[in-house]
């Protein structure tokens, strides 16, 4: 563990260390409150603190209490003190010390309360580990690695306000695979996943990392196109169907041609997230009526 002792005085400081990298950590050491409060925001800081209670600046009861007030990664704290009486240990447990050590202390008993401390980390780790695997899946699709179609709509929501307070325009495309039913019925469902999400890359590739991308339904994307006018975005629509129908997709057992029907839509001030999409699903449909691999706009 990397650990960090805010101790005043150099002896105790000193036996300390000694006994910490005995135990195999890695040391960071202050001389006073401030020090630590300082090397404590600084990243990669240690998330463990072993705080002397009397030092100069500040005093280790006054460190606990900023770290306790400051967002961010937990920083567990072991008070340390000559001071032992029942009502010290509340008044430090109270600012938010997670442990206390008083001085002269022995290794084994310092040992089991780092034991202690790196249990409580290592949870922590954990939580916030499922944390951002939850917020990840929450936000995108399994197999294409997209936004899923709750967010791109958010993110279609959040476009649209904004073009209205900046008096630009927003466009949106609705894309969708030509008789992709024909390749899960041909080459089975596992290969239509494949080329879902070879598609899928591509569009990506294709696309600015300013516009967002969906996967709007089985085989259909939702893009969203900020700042973009219905010409800008006729181009945008027609370099992704492109870079499907250049070159094949190639998934483990076959390589596939495959294309893209396209829809286009272009807002204007009474434009609502609905009537957009419903204007570039009937452009698509155009697209496909027209004989597919196309871009058609509203
Ligand atoms: P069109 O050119 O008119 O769009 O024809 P199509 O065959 O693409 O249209 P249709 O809507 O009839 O078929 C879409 C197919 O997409 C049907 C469905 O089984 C398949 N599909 C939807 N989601 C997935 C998926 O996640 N994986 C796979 N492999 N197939 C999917
Ligand atoms: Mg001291
Ligand atoms: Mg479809
Ligand atoms: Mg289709």
């Amino acid at each position: 563990m990397k650990i960090l002792i805010a101790e005043d005085d150099r002896v105790t400081r000193q036996v300390l260390k000694a006994s910490l990298i005995s135990l195999g950590h890695e040391i960071l050491e202050v001389e006073d409150g401030a020090a630590a409060v300082e090397a404590l925001a600084q990243p990669g800081a240690p998330s463990l603190a072993i705080l002397d209670w009397l030092m100069p600046r500040m005093d280790g009861l006054e460190v606990v209490r900023a770290l306790r007030q400051r967002p961010g990664r937990y920083v567990y704290v072991v008070l340390l003190t000559a001071r032992d009486g029942d009502d010290d240990m509340i008044e430090a447990l109270d600012a938010g010390a997670d442990d206390f050590l008083t001085k002269p202390f022995k290794i084994g008993e310092l040992r089991a309360r780092l034991r202690a401390g790196d249990r409580v980390l290592a949870l922590q780790d954990d939580l916030l580990r499922s944390q951002d695997v939850l917020r990840h899946e929450a936000a995108h699709d399994r197999l294409t690695g997209l936004w899923n179609r709750g967010r791109v709509l958010d993110e279609l929501a959040r476009e649209l306000r904004r073009s209205v307070r900046e008096l630009s325009t927003l466009a949106v495309v609705m894309a969708d695979v030509d008789h992709f039913k024909q390749i899960n019925d041909t080459h089975g469902h596992a290969v239509g996943d494949a080329v879902l999400k070879g598609i899928a890359e591509r569009i990506a590739a294709t696309l600015r990392a300013s516009d967002s991308v969906g996967r709007y339904g089985g085989e259909e994307f939702l893009f969203v196109l900020p700042q973009a006018g219905l010409d800008g975005a006729r181009d945008v629509a027609d370099r992704v169907r492109a870079a499907i129908a250049s070159r094949p997709i190639i998934t483990s057992p076959v390589t596939l041609n495959v294309t893209l029907s396209l829809g286009v839509s272009c807002s204007s001030p009474s434009s609502s997230e609905e009537t957009l999409i419903q204007a570039a699903d009937q452009a698509l449909y155009r697209a496909k009526a027209n004989g597919r691999n196309r871009v058609e706009v509203d």
